[in-house]
């Protein structure tokens, strides 16, 4: 008896550290231990559950993934119908929304709770008596689908409540979503598979909860927030919204760190724009931002019209999608004389702005999508991101659609198109001598990043090429007035001015110099690098391939490519001509390149640190423009380690991912 008394304490007391340590990841995003020191936890409890299998509980850890594959869902009727949210598109609506709110309140100031809106799955978790005893799709917001074996599997929800004072019925509501790096990690082993990709994070996150099999849910990096309850038996309740959500934190379920208590509508719509500003840093997608009456007694007196609460609305962002027309199909040539297709488009407004060009990529994207002048297209717009055609309304296609033919001569030079890298890319063949590739060229050099010539744009460019003004970038250090004012539309103000440009451009950066030459795959950050190990062009332009590869993050691809570029001798005489135009720089220094060094690389951080919390160290990291990601691959670049930092240690180093500790990261922040 006793012994069977130890054994029962013994795996209660493993559950309750279990879940514990599942809260401070999964809901705080605060390890307390290391990832081995959980597995061994968890191992533990396994193993005692399989000695003693009458004292398996169904809210054990391990039973995340217990369920058998269903043959359909069940119906299950919500207590509380799950509501769903009026929708306001501009800021007079919002104004109007609160105008209503003071009206039928008799206040003049309100207090708002700012929620971001994720574009997730709603979904209602039954705990009854603390047990976790279903979980239902919103459906049609009386009736939903029962999913509670598939989100058994979420980490982030807990199989019992913590603490000891939660209501005997409690139904939280709230948002299952895919991070979006867990999206593009499945639709990467999508493609691997051959199988269809998601469209967006919302239909995969809908496509994983709606598996008749829970372990192929549990293979989908699945998260959750609550943001409201839906009902509750027992237990205080609070006076305010945000005391809820604190509450519903304090018994182990997640909310989200961005949620904001404001005073009045005008601050409401300052934290709109600032998530809206920076919904691209966000792990995950959202569409808008929720606003909430905080008092309780207050929303209890807006009450509800139809299926909508009067206390609260979503203020929508601009759609990212939007349907529209392709007027035709060119082709660009770039600077390397890449052919890159671009869909003209019946313009339309989309992310916020008027879109009329899409990206097609490459002709392999073209044969992908199938796109013919004529078709009815989606369009999409996320961010500062070039616009996308993302598919095809091939129902709507017109009968005498014809498929496109990719040209086999350049559409600039009339030169003969080959394949490259793998015939993925189509280029021009005749180099410098297409004068569209040359344009590009000088655009390059002249752009911001780069010389930084002011007032050298495209129009200017294509006038001087075309008119054989300039063969090549040193050419330009040889103009002066009388051949600028020769030009179409230039006067001798412009010309002075653009001289004078052309002038300031001659001190530079040798950064800014080698990323000006336009080698191929040589961008911003690893000119920068190339620019501080080399510390000159003659440096750079004689090291063989192992040298160049030593650089941080320069692989073959991009050594082949310097070596092509300095092998020719017109290169390297135009640079030579280049320096006696008078460009010139100052040794790069380490603090700036160690700056800009971190970004666009990719980060994992493992185990405790001491000086920061993880959240605080990965904030830092993204502030840098770095990408945080939770598991090691061979994309990333370094592994933080801090203490215990379990198996991400071991896969670190058998990929060969370099291994920082925290002394070597609080330097590279500088
Ligand atoms: N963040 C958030 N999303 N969302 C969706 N809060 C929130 N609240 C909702 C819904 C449908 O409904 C409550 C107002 C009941």
């Amino acid at each position: 008896m006793k012994a069977a008394g130890n054994t029962t304490s013994r795996l209660r007391g493993l559950r309750r550290e279990i879940e514990y340590h599942n809260y401070h990841y999964h809901v705080l995003d605060e390890p307390k231990i290391s990832d081995s020191m959980f597995d061994q936890l968890m191992n533990q409890l396994i193993s005692l559950e399989r000695d003693h299998p009458h004292l398996q509980t169904s809210d054990s850890p391990t039973q995340r993934v217990g369920g058998q594959p269903l043959s359909g869902f069940d119906e299950v009727v919500h207590a509380v119908p799950m509501l769903s949210l009026s929708n306001a598109f501009s800021d007079e609506q919002v104004r109007a929304f609160d105008q209503r709110c003071q009206e039928m309140l008799e206040v003049a100031l309100i207090t708002y709770l700012v929620e971001p809106k994720l574009d997730g799955l709603a979904v209602s978790l039954r705990y009854e008596s603390g047990i976790l005893v279903r979980a239902a799709t919103r459906g049609d917001g009386n009736r939903g689908e029962d999913v509670t074996q598939n989100v058994r599997t979420i980490r982030s929800i807990p199989l019992r409540l913590m603490g000891k004072r939660h209501p005997s019925v409690l139904e939280v509501r709230g948002e299952v979503y895919l991070p979006r790096e867990g999206f593009n990690r499945l639709n990467d082993r999508q493609r691997s598979r051959n199988e269809k990709e998601y469209v967006n994070p919302r239909n995969a996150a809908a496509g994983s909860l709606r598996q008749l099999d829970p372990a192929i849910t549990a293979q989908r990096p699945l998260e959750f927030f609550c943001h409201s309850l839906g009902t509750r038996e027992g237990g205080s309740s609070r006076t305010g919204h945000a005391e809820t959500l604190v509450q519903l934190q304090s018994w182990g379920l997640r909310t989200n760190p961005q949620n904001e208590t404001v005073q009045g509508i005008e601050s409401c719509l300052i934290a709109y724009q600032r998530l809206l500003e920076t919904r691209d840093k966000l792990p995950y997608e959202i569409d808008g931002v929720v606003y909430k009456v905080n008092g309780l007694a207050e929303q209890a007196r807006l009450g509800s019209i139809a299926r909508a609460p009067r206390w609260a609305l979503a203020h929508k962002f601009p759609a990212e999608e939007a349907l529209t027309f392709v007027r035709g199909i060119d082709i660009q040539v770039g600077r390397t004389g890449a052919l890159t297709p671009v869909a003209r488009l019946e313009p339309v407004f989309v992310g916020g702005v008027t879109v009329s060009n899409a990206t097609l990529h490459n002709h392999d994207e073209i044969r992908r999508l199938d796109v013919r002048v004529g078709d009815q297209v989606v369009i999409r717009r996320a961010g500062d991101v070039i616009p996308e055609l993302v598919s095809v309304v091939t129902r709507e296609r017109l009968a005498n659609a014809a498929a496109y033919e990719f040209p086999k001569h350049c559409p600039a030079c009339g030169a003969d198109v080959i394949a490259d890298e793998g015939g993925v890319v189509i280029r021009c063949s005749a180099g410098l001598i297409c004068k569209a590739q040359l344009s590009e060229l000088i655009k390059h050099f002249a752009s911001r990043k780069a010389m930084d010539i002011e007032g050298l744009g495209s129009k200017l460019v294509k006038q001087l090429v075309d008119n054989n003004v300039i063969d090549d970038v040193a050419d330009l250090y040889q103009l002066d007035v009388n051949a600028l004012e020769a030009l179409d539309r230039m006067g001798n103000k412009s010309a002075t001015n653009l001289i004078a440009s052309i002038d300031r451009s001659r001190q530079t950066t040798l950064a800014r110099f080698i990323f000006g030459l336009g080698i191929p795959h040589v961008g911003e950050s690893t000119a920068e690098r190339l620019a501080l190990s080399f510390g000159s062009v003659e440096a750079l332009s004689n090291a063989d391939a192992a040298e160049v590869e030593r650089v941080p993050d320069v692989g073959p691809a991009i050594s082949s490519s310097i070596a092509t570029f300095f092998a020719q001798d017109r290169h390297r005489k135009v640079i030579q001509r280049l320096r006696d135009g008078g460009v010139e720089w100052a040794r790069p220094s380490a603090q700036a390149v160690r700056k800009t060094a971190l970004a666009g690389k990719t980060v994992v951080i493992t185990g405790a640190l001491k000086t920061m919390s993880r959240s605080e160290a990965r904030q830092r990291l993204q502030d840098l423009g770095v990408r945080v990601t939770s598991s090691v691959s061979a994309k990333t670049t370094y592994l933080l380690a801090g203490t215990d930092p379990g198996t991400k240690l071991d896969k670190a180093s058998a990929l060969g991912v370099q291994v920082i500790d925290e002394e070597e990261f609080i330097k590279l922040l500088g």
